[in-house]
């Protein structure tokens, strides 16, 4: 893997930004203030993920989203937490998120910026309560109009328009992981100093895997080129895929991404005939675009079995979408399986 490791002089998230890697495409100063920001709530939302039943912030908030999930408490917090932090920057025209009906607009006494904020607050809200690791998706693109009032359309933007997008991963250790279309960065938390360093630069996943990610209790749902392609990941070597592969799920994307960025792997949330009429359960703007624009940016690539996800032009704000990404030669595969059914 061609992953370098950041071992000596520690570079902070704002001083990486700012700094002369990224002479070749630098970054705006308000998106670097963006991305600043939204490392600050990352970091608030991971001391309330640690403090959990101390502050009593765990269970059910005895509600549920736009799309009939049951929220977590931690949801709510995060989602809270993310929309106050960066409200009054002054860098944002509105936000989106998987826990709101519809988009929040900067109210008109705040101060208006040129970026739409996207996230999932707290992604992989079934591991909250069970301490397993879950994590911050979001999105940056930019205002599509100017001065004119922001409405849910100028949200519908295809994933390669995406300004940056990152994740924070609040396992062991707290992990920010960003693109800004200039590779794949990760920065680790640093709590004495509440700065997030640089850990890991130019991220690139391999091209080839052993490894897969589904959840397999699905498989009868499946449709026939999932199916296929999975059980020949399971006859191993001497099946046609000739090699023996590992199964992992955690069931929190953001882990599942993270630990593809990291030693490679396929990850698959594809439809299924329990609900035929959903493409899939992730959600395209909150989970599949960032993760995709990540992926790519990393020598991966990114699927809905048809097309790649990042050319998908969006109809609605919660719109979900099949999701195949990963290890290139994989994913190429089971592209080419969808199209020989
Ligand atoms: P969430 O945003 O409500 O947490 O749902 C998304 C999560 C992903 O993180 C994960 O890949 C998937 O749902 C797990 O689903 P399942 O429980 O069906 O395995
Ligand atoms: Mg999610």
């Amino acid at each position: 893997m061609s992953t370098a490791k950041v071992e000596s002089v520690k570079i902070s998230l704002g001083n990486f930004l700012r700094s002369d890697n990224l002479t070749a495409n630098p970054i705006a100063k308000p998106l670097i203030a963006l991305i600043e920001n939204i490392s600050q709530s990352c970091q608030m939302i991971s001391k309330a993920v640690n403090q959990g039943a101390l502050d009593n912030i765990l269970g059910s908030a005895g509600s549920g989203n736009i799309q009939g999930e049951t929220q977590q408490k931690l949801d709510i917090l995060a989602n809270d937490m993310l929309i106050q932090a960066n409200e009054s920057s002054g860098l944002l025209a509105a936000m989106a998120s998987e826990e709101l009906d519809t988009i929040h607009v900067i109210p008109e006494h705040l101060q208006q910026g040129d970026y739409l904020l996207l996230f999932d607050p707290l992604d992989g809200s079934s591991n909250i309560d069970v301490n397993v690791s879950i994590g911050t998706i979001f999105s940056i693109l930019k205002k599509p109009q100017q001065d004119i009032p922001i409405t849910e359309s100028d949200f519908l933007q295809a994933g390669y328009q995406q300004v940056a997008a990152g994740y924070a991963l609040y396992g062991p250790q707290t992990i920010l992981v960003l693109t800004t279309g200039n590779g794949v960065q990760m920065f680790t938390l640093d709590r004495h100093q509440a700065t997030f360093f640089l850990t890991r630069s130019a991220v690139k996943i391999p091209v080839d895997t052993k490894e897969f990610a589904i959840n397999m209790s699905n498989m009868r749902h499946w449709a026939k080129p999932i199916q296929q392609y999975v059980s020949e990941c399971l006859a191993g070597t001497t099946g046609p895929l000739q090699k023996d592969f590992n199964m992992r799920w955690v069931a929190s994307m953001v882990a599942d991404v993270h630990r593809i960025l990291t030693r490679g792997g396929i990850f698959m949330y594809p439809w299924d005939q329990r609900e035929p009429n959903k493409p899939g359960k992730l959600r395209l703007m909150y989970e599949a675009n960032p993760m995709s624009f990540l992926i790519e940016q990393a020598g991966g690539a990114s699927i809905n079995g048809q097309e790649h996800i990042l050319q998908i032009q969006p109809k609605q704000l919660h719109e979900r979408v099949s999701v195949i990404l990963g290890s290139k030669n994989e994913v190429d595969r089971v592209l080419a399986y969808h199209q020989s059914f």
